[in-house]
């Protein structure tokens, strides 16, 4: 799970999950400091403010429901720094399940 934090945006690899423990790794590719710091049903946990280029992780262990996530440095959450994830229910995908094998196309290629 990565979170890509710039000037002023949080990008998520992924926004839906099912309980759990998980690892952010939040890395900094602005030119101002940034944090993350995810808010829900387990409290808060936050990276430490990282400077441009710098990364950190912050492991947090979800339960059902919604998370904000959001940069908590000066009023970047304003600027556009939040986002939002659903942790089980209806948000999360179904299971990935294998493409179905049709019938060859091949025949031998001649
Ligand atoms: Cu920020």
């Amino acid at each position: 799970m990565t979170a890509d934090l710039t000037d002023f945006h949080i990008a998520l690899s992924q926004k839906s999950f099912a309980p759990g423990a998980y690892a952010f790794v939040a890395k900094n590719d602005g030119h101002h400091e940034h944090a993350l710091e995810i808010e829900g049903p387990s409290g808060e946990n936050r990276t430490r403010t990282l400077a441009p280029g710098a990364s950190d992780t912050v492991r947090v262990t979800l339960k059902s429901g919604t998370y904000e996530i959001y940069c908590p440095v000066d009023g970047h959450e304003d600027l556009g720094m939040k986002t939002e994830i659903t942790v089980g229910g209806a948000g999360a995908p179904p299971p990935a399940s294998p493409a179905p094998a049709g019938p060859s196309d091949s025949d031998g290629g001649y």
